[in-house]
């Protein structure tokens, strides 16, 4: 009897002795897990910096100049992965800190975890450019970490508390081996052995449930560190080819242009505070597309084919499409998810290539009507073919604005074609064209419930007065209308109830092109609705049938309502 207690206090210290490794294990698979998920997010999402980048980053501009000499002197050009190396270690070992605190004095482990996030928000935040998306990786690392830990630091505590109560019983169990055990106690034994199936002298030298939690506890926090590595491994890869790609873009020279676009005429542009510019700058131009990482294409690797019901099939490479004599267009691409006055317009000076003379080269056959352009990503668009062989300015785009293509807008090359909406013709990262027909394969939004064909519909916008609210006296209404590859005839506004009034047309850069137009109103007091339609150069007026975006385009005129004060 008396050996008994102190037995399984022996026990239970020794359990306890040895949980300090497993604690520290637990706070660094937790802090993995974290980071990993947090550095592969950032990755994804492409903002400026990883979290443990920053934090590195941040210690150069705190460090003292002596600082920065040592390492330099130390590791020469490899002070930057020393200081990543470091940051890595330093967090390692703090994890290993808040694991053993987390199990001693819960729960100061997770707000050590959580600080420490936090420490990577801040360094994210002080890095330029900064936007709020770059806070999403350290603080989803603080999510994952703090709760990584909680559960790991569960499960070594029961497994420890399991391992204690057996260690009490099996000393027991042990005692009434002996035959020195009475009363309760050996009553207690025995139903224990029972339980266990088992005699009491064997409990010890079966594979004990005790080695099972133990294994459950290791098998989690070594799960977490593995996945962790692996996610920060992945992530690093990630962004290598993302800075491996862009360093290519950047290093680009586009050739200069066989056919050069007309010089956008003087008179296209109205000087009006608030009226965007009739040729969108890259940084404002809309992005849709279905990536959630933006595609990595090296166009060094790259190449487009031209297959299907074609005489010959067609292979071309980057550097053969640059051979091409290249011809510059300015042409407005618009989205059919675009709301009546929405933004999802935008109008570029494009370089490419003409399709109609790739499409000569592989002489499509005559039974096809349709052609299934592909992206690096999977993506498919259905563009009749006949909008890729006619005459106008259907292009294999390699350049946007001066530059080669933006990596989000497409990079190294995609397809514009005037007049059809981008979901079925302006494929970005395009890497393959099938010619085919519509009665064979659909492309990804015509299996999601969006028309096979989409012809761009004509439409209007009234972009300023912007505000809801001006001070009565003379003043300016203006916008854009488009009706690509057709052009515009006239746009009209219509104030309250009254007529519809001409309005006065800025010279269109093209019948490809959106163009602005503007309107001298002497502006009364009160609340006053504003109205916008065009009519074509083909005389379609624009229908005030209010249609949704599903399936083939938004209709309806653009009306605002200004508040004005007198
Ligand atoms: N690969 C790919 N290309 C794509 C898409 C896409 O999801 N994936 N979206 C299309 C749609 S719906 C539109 S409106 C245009 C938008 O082009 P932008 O992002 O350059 O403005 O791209 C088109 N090309
Ligand atoms: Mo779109």
């Amino acid at each position: 009897m008396s050996s008994e207690p102190s037995l399984a206090v022996a026990q239970s210290r020794r359990g306890r002795l040895r949980g300090a490794a497993p604690a520290g294990l637990a706070g660094i698979g937790a802090a993995a897990l974290g980071v990993g998920l947090g550095e592969l997010t950032a990755a994804f999402l492409q903002t400026t910096a990883s979290p443990i980048v920053a934090v590195g980053a941040l210690l150069i501009d705190l460090a003292p100049p002596w600082a920065k000499d040592t390492a330099i002197a130390l590791f020469g050009t490899a002070d930057k992965i020393a200081l990543i190396a470091l940051v890595a270690v330093v967090l390692l070992v703090v994890a290993a800190i808040a694991g053993v605190l987390e199990r001693a004095r819960p729960p100061w482990g997770r707000v050590l975890i959580g600080l420490i996030a936090a420490i990577g928000a801040v360094a994210v935040a002080t890095r330029t450019p900064f936007s709020p998306l770059d806070t999403v990786p350290p603080l989803l690392a603080m999510v994952v970490a703090v709760l990584t830990l909680q559960f790991l630091a569960k499960t070594l505590a029961d497994a420890e508390q399991r391992a204690r109560q057996r260690s009490r019983e099996s000393a027991v169990v042990v005692a009434v081996a002996r035959g020195s055990a009475v009363g309760a106690t050996g009553r207690a034994a025995a139903s224990v052995s029972e339980t266990e199936g088992s005699a009491g002298v064997e409990v010890e030298s079966t594979a004990t449930p005790a080695g099972v939690d133990r294994r459950r506890f290791l098998i989690y926090s070594g799960a977490s560190l593995v996945v962790g590595v692996i996610a920060a491994a992945s992530g690093a890869a990630l962004s290598a080819g993302t800075r491996a790609v862009t360093a290519v873009r950047e290093a680009i020279a586009l050739p200069a242009a066989a056919v050069k676009a007309a010089a956008v005429p003087a008179g296209a542009q109205f000087d009006i505070p608030g009226l965007p510019p009739v040729v969108t700058p890259n940084a404002d131009f809309y992005r849709i597309d279905t990536a959630l990482s933006v595609p990595l294409v090296n166009p060094e690797g790259w190449s487009l084919r031209i297959h299907g019901l074609v005489d010959n099939e067609v292979t071309i490479t980057w550097d053969e499409l640059l051979a091409l004599p290249l011809e510059e267009s300015i042409t407005t691409l618009m989205c059919v998810s675009n709301e009546v006055g929405g933004g999802l317009i935008g109008n570029a000076l494009w370089l490419g290539y003409p399709l109609r003379e790739l499409l000569k080269r592989a002489g499509p056959q005559a039974d096809a009507d349709m052609v299934l352009s592909k992206s690096a990503d999977g993506w498919t668009a259905s563009t009749p073919i006949g909008a890729l062989t006619d005459d106008r300015n259907a292009i294999l785009a390699v350049g946007m604005n001066g530059e080669p293509l933006p990596a989000e807008h497409g990079f190294p090359v995609r397809m514009v074609v005037p007049g059809l909406y981008g979901y079925v013709s302006a494929t970005k990262w395009v890497v393959d064209l099938e010619v085919t027909r519509f009665d064979r394969v659909n492309a990804y939004w015509t299996d999601r419930g969006w028309s096979a064909e989409g012809p761009i519909k004509i439409g209007s916008r009234i972009d300023v007065p912007s505000a809801g609210s001006l001070n009565a006296g003379p003043t300016t209404i203006a916008g854009f209308a488009w009706q690509q590859h057709t052009g515009i005839e006239a746009v009209e506004v219509q104030i309250d109830d009254g007529e519809w009034m001409p309005t006065q047309l800025a010279a269109p850069i093209s019948d490809d092109t959106w163009l602005q137009w503007k309107l001298d109103w002497d502006a009364p007091a009160g609340e006053h609705s504003v109205r916008v339609r065009a009519t074509s150069s083909d005389g379609e007026v624009q229908t005030d049938a209010r249609a949704n975006v599903v399936p083939d385009g938004a209709t309806g005129h653009h009306e605002i309502t200004v508040n004005v004060t007198a």
